[in-house]
């Protein structure tokens, strides 16, 4: 494989989306999965995207989380381009505070999916997890990895209400 058997690729429209977007990377980080961080900008260097996306399943990638601002396009673009399951995560932008960003990357007409995530900093959490989920389908030792969180954060979860937090 191109890419040395690194499953997930995280990219973005812009260096702006990495703070939201390295809540992803830190799941996988977490969760012992290899992935490669990209900046592609669907407007601003179309032909990145375009070379990316194209070669993403022969370079090795299986799955693609994708974060995108404002008129969030990479998602889709980038899913129209390549067969691999793509996860979009909507930035929170500053004007319309991300749902200008969930429009555009929820509402794909049919045809070209999207997972699409929520807004921000949870959206990008669970679109490392939804990656790692499709992994854990070939990898009984991720599953077993995973499996884990899920107990770990289950049992973090105090029964009772305190007034000390
Ligand atoms: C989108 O435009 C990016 O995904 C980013 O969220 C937004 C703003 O980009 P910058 O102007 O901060 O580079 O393409």
């Amino acid at each position: 494989m191109a890419n040395g058997g690194v499953p997930v690729a995280i990219i973005m429209g812009s260096q702006s989306d990495w703070p939201t977007m390295k809540h992803a990377a830190d799941i996988l980080d977490h969760l012992g999965i290899p992935y490669a961080a990209r900046i592609v900008s669907a407007h601003r260097t179309p032909e990145r995207m375009y070379t990316f996306a194209r070669s993403a399943r022969a370079e090795g990638f299986k799955v693609i989380i994708a974060g995108a601002g404002g008129a969030a396009h990479l998602p889709g673009m980038t899913a129209s381009l390549t067969p691999l399951p793509v996860f979009g995560v909507p930035i929170e932008s500053r004007t319309l505070k991300g749902e200008d960003s969930l429009l555009s990357i929820v509402q794909m007409p049919a045809g070209i999916p999207v997972g699409t995530l929520a807004i921000g900093k949870a959206g990008a959490v669970n679109a490392a997890l939804l990656a790692a989920a499709v992994l854990a389908l070939t990898d009984e030792t991720l599953a077993e990895r995973l499996d884990s969180h899920r107990k770990a954060q289950s049992d973090s979860v105090a029964e009772f209400p305190s007034d000390e937090f």
